[in-house]
């Protein structure tokens, strides 16, 4: 970095001095350059200090610039880091500002760029910027209209936010269309498409009959793809309005798919902009987990229009505000959709395989950050899931109707308006009635809270006393925490597997099974009055809040869970618990050089989930599914990658020995005649167990393997089965392999898979494959699911990212460096993968170290900067 980079502060908010009323758009699209004017009616805030100077951000080449009509001279206005300052402006007058872009040449993937011929722009959160000179801050919220010119040949279509108002002919090869927007939005929800593409076109009749137009625009070789996008909005959009009452209200919902984009996808004010990877699926290019992807992603973008565009942030610290909410949307969305209890199960996986260690790590913050110096490093699994998991609680603790409530209090103060996080909470508050000051500290508090509870039972009294205790590590910045306020759900569940209904000491009627408590203090003792015998307690049902509980159960209190608790999630929760608790004893016992052994009571509780043919198979395969080695490397204290993947693999290799005849069953039972999406679980469940079948050394599942991989006629079975073979050095590998890699040369998304594929692999040539991958013809260090694809499923690869002599950690920094001269915002993902170094072992921690500081000495953007810094903080 040349300068020291500037950190922002959320306790330096100042409302904005100035605010826009209208900006009218024009876009000259040319062959290499595209010309920007923009016209903007401003006026005085008289909420803010009043000022004479009116400060714009922007870095656009500035061609010109003109107030109420007067070209300004070199005098009036000074460009600076980034600004544009204009000097002695009267309280109200027209801006005129000319910029001048170039496209091709925007690898950064922000503002206005280019993808395989076609135009797109990506503003959130701060791309508008780089388009032209503007007040690009979310609580700016103006009345936009944009005019595109361009060549008819060419740029066919010509998409902007709103409804299309006019379009015609500029001269004989060239063409225009315009567009306005009739709500009021920020710059950061600002679109605009042009190119070459088809669309797939249905409609939506909304719940007070306005016809939508839906619109699915993707290359035209795509579109026998979009299908299942089509039906997820749909679906989308009932849902909403069923759910929350929520309707879309423009005449005109488009989507666009790009393949070069930075992230999952943009809500845009009726032109959502995608990645591919989120609306093209077809069952021979998709796997059903992909298929899920798609509505999950469709569905959020489509809820952001109410939580985020309608109702939208004040500043960037506030995002939680739109991003948690709007996760949880889609996450009960889903959970409807499909499964809820497999739903729940995986949040809560993918939480504490990502969000945990970001909470434990340099990078920690909580879910509404106090500073930031590059926003786009707080697009987070802490800011998004955990911030969710926050959402979930007021959910829980005002229950299902009283959150309905406090979320319509919501729209109705704050409809048209840019808020905080602390709006959210008090609508919740005050529609309810319930005291959530303490909740505030969710907001402004890093870190895993930790509970440790403690049960005793009284047979003379009939009482079971539960206390609880909680802490919380501290973070970065962060010391000392206060307790927060947790809702913990729970369960007593009697000798007969069936819940005792439960009553705390003075109430005087029975409740129900399932009681949320209310923990507030450093430690609390609760009273159940009543209990006949002594019961095995069944905590943190559903997941309650975003916590790491400890409790002594005994391996058969644990199994007896697993079979009987009426909670599926903390059925799910009993065989981890188990599982953990197993990981941590067999490390202990490989750190001493003890003979590894299983406990037949964990192969024996493996069994009976195998042998139980009522259960869904989706629901199976998860409580067969052990925990990952990114989860395991955060329980130790210090971590030895080698070994963690040593023991992981020593208890799998032998559940597959000892359960060989039930995953052979597993495999037969679940075989399906022909695809059908519904059958989704059973494919999942019988690939699992070709997985742990072809650990063992017979012949007959790398033959099967070979054949399902061959002759699939669906995605989710044919990676199922590289996936099996994936560790497998042999024969069969690379024949299935060159085969797939041959079949779907021409198909990026299907490659996508196929670099991960190589990158996760645990034979020994690992990195000589990823290394050679980077000049396959396929592959491309500028196309962002490519970079994911390859250098992050690497970086998972504890193995081979973890090699004892360094050279992962070599080759990835060398890639992070590479990277960041093309997309910084990518190569910050990527360089993530150095957070957990101090919780290495000497050696490797030593290496890691050595890393980034060689990453730190380099001319580095801000966003990598910032993260590296952290690092070495
Ligand atoms: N709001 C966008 C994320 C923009 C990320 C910018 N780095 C997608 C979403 O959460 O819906
Ligand atoms: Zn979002």
């Amino acid at each position: 970095m040349a300068q020291q980079p500037q950190i922002k502060y959320l306790k330096d908010y100042s409302a904005p001095a100035f605010l826009i009323d209208r900006v009218d758009l024009k876009f000259d699209i040319q062959d290499d350059i595209t010309r920007v004017q923009s016209r903007l009616v401003v006026n005085r805030n008289d909420k803010a200090a009043a000022s004479r100077e009116l400060v714009l951000s922007g870095s656009a080449r500035l061609t010109s610039l003109t107030l109420d009509g007067e070209r300004l001279a070199a005098g009036r206005y000074r460009l600076e880091d980034e600004t544009l300052v204009v000097n002695e402006v009267p309280d109200s007058f027209i801006l005129e500002v000319e910029t001048e872009l170039a496209p091709a040449a925007n690898t950064s993937l922000m503002g206005l760029y280019a993808s395989n011929g076609n135009l797109f722009t990506q503003c959130e959160p701060e791309g508008f910027r780089k388009i032209t000179y503007y007040l690009d801050r979310p609580d700016v919220m103006a009345r936009f209209t944009t005019t595109i010119i361009a060549d008819r040949q060419k740029y066919p279509i010509l998409l902007s936010n709103g409804n299309k108002v006019g379009e015609g002919l500029s001269d004989k090869k060239r063409h225009w269309v315009k567009w306005v927007d009739p709500y009021r939005k920020p710059s950061y929800l600002f679109a605009m498409v042009a190119g070459r593409l088809s669309a797939l076109k249905d409609r939506f009749v909304t719940m007070r009959g306005r016809d939508v137009a839906l619109e699915i625009w993707t290359e035209p070789a795509d579109l026998d793809k979009a299908r299942h996008a089509m039906e997820s909005l749909k679906r989308a959009m009932a849902w909403d309005e069923h759910r929350f009452g929520l309707e879309y209200d423009l005449d005109i919902y488009m989507i666009v798919a790009v393949g070069d984009f930075n992230m999952g996808a943009m809500e845009n004010k009726g032109l959502n902009v995608f990645n591919t990877k989120y609306v093209l699926a077809r069952q021979d290019t998709a796997t059903d987990t992909d298929f899920e992807g798609v509505e999950r992603v469709i569905g959020h973008e489509y809820f952001h229009n109410w939580t985020g565009n309608r109702v939208t942030c004040r500043d960037w610290f506030q995002l939680s505000l739109k991003e948690g909410l709007t996760v949880f949307r889609d996450q009960e969305f889903s959970s409807d959709m499909t499964s809820a209890a497999v739903k729940r199960i995986e949040d809560v996986k993918g939480l504490r395989a990502m969000q945990f260690p970001e909470d434990a790590g340099p990078t920690a913050h909580p879910i509404r950050p106090d500073s930031y110096i590059e926003m786009n490093n707080f697009y987070t699994m802490t800011v998004y899931e955990k911030g969710a998991e926050v959402v979930r609680m007021y959910q829980t603790l005002l229950g299902r109707d009283g959150f309905r409530k406090g979320l319509d209090l919501y729209f109705r103060r704050h409809d048209g308006h840019a808020v905080t996080c602390d709006d959210f909470r008090a609508a919740m508050a005050d529609a309810s009635g319930v005291d959530l000051d303490q909740f505030a500290l969710w907001y402004s508090q890093a870190g895993t809270p930790r509970l440790d509870v403690v049960g005793d039972y009284d047979a003379e009294a009939r009482e079971y006393r539960l206390t609880v205790r909680q802490s919380c590590p501290a973070t970065p910045g962060q010391d000392v925490k206060l307790p927060f306020h947790i809702p913990l759900a729970l369960g007593l569940v009697g000798r007969d597997g069936r819940d005792v209904p439960l009553t705390l000491a003075g109430e005087l009627e029975a409740g129900a099974g399932t009681r949320v408590l209310d923990v507030k203090a450093a430690e609390q003792t609760f009273t159940f009055v009543d209990i006949e015998s002594e019961p095995v307690p069944s905590l943190l049902r559903g997941f309650s809040a975003p916590v790491e509980l400890f409790f002594d159960w005994s391996d058969e209190a644990l199994t007896f869970l697993m079979a009987h608790d009426s909670d599926s999630f903390a059925r799910w929760e009993a065989g981890q618990t188990f599982a953990r608790r197993l990981f941590l004893r067999l490390i202990g016992d490989a750190e001493q050089g003890r003979e590894l052994a299983l406990p037949q009571g964990f192969v024996a509780a493996l069994h009976a989930i195998l042998k139980d043919h009522a259960a869904d198979p989706a629901f199976k395969s998860l409580m067969l599914a052990l925990p990952g080695e990114a989860e395991i490397l955060e329980m130790v204290t210090v971590a030895d990658p080698a070994l963690i993947h040593r023991v992981r693999e020593f208890v799998l290799a032998q559940l597959a020995l000892q359960l060989r005849a039930e995953w052979r069953e597993a495999y037969d039972l679940n075989l399906t005649r022909e695809y059908r999406p519904q059958d989704a679980g059973r494919r999942a469940l019988k690939n699992h167990a070709l997985a742990m079948l072809c650990r063992l050394a017979d012949a007959w599942p790398l033959e099967t393997a070979r054949e399902q991989c061959m002759k699939a006629d669906n995605m989710t079975d044919q990676l199922g089965a590289l996936l099996a073979l994936r560790d497998r050095d042999g024969e069969e590998r690379s024949d299935c392999l060159d085969a797939f890699s041959e079949r779907w040369a021409g198909d990026a998304l299907v490659m996508d898979k196929y670099f991960s594929l190589l990158a996760s692999s645990q034979i020994p040539c690992t990195l000589e494959h990823v290394k050679s991958a980077l000049s396959h013809p396929a592959f491309s260090l500028k196309n962002p699911n490519k970079a994911r694809a390859l250098l992050g499923a690497f970086a998972r690869n504890m193995p081979h990212f973890h090699a004892a002599d360094g050279s992962g950690y070599h080759f990835l920094a060398d890639q992070v460096l590479a990277l960041d001269a093309i997309n910084p915002q990518v190569a910050s993902r990527v360089v993530q993968a150095f957070n957990r170094w101090k919780k290495l072992e000497p050696g490797r921690q030593a290496l890691m170290k050595a890393e980034l500081e060689r990453l730190a000495a380099a001319e580095l953007s801000r966003d990598v900067y910032e993260i590296v810094s952290k690092n070495l903080e």
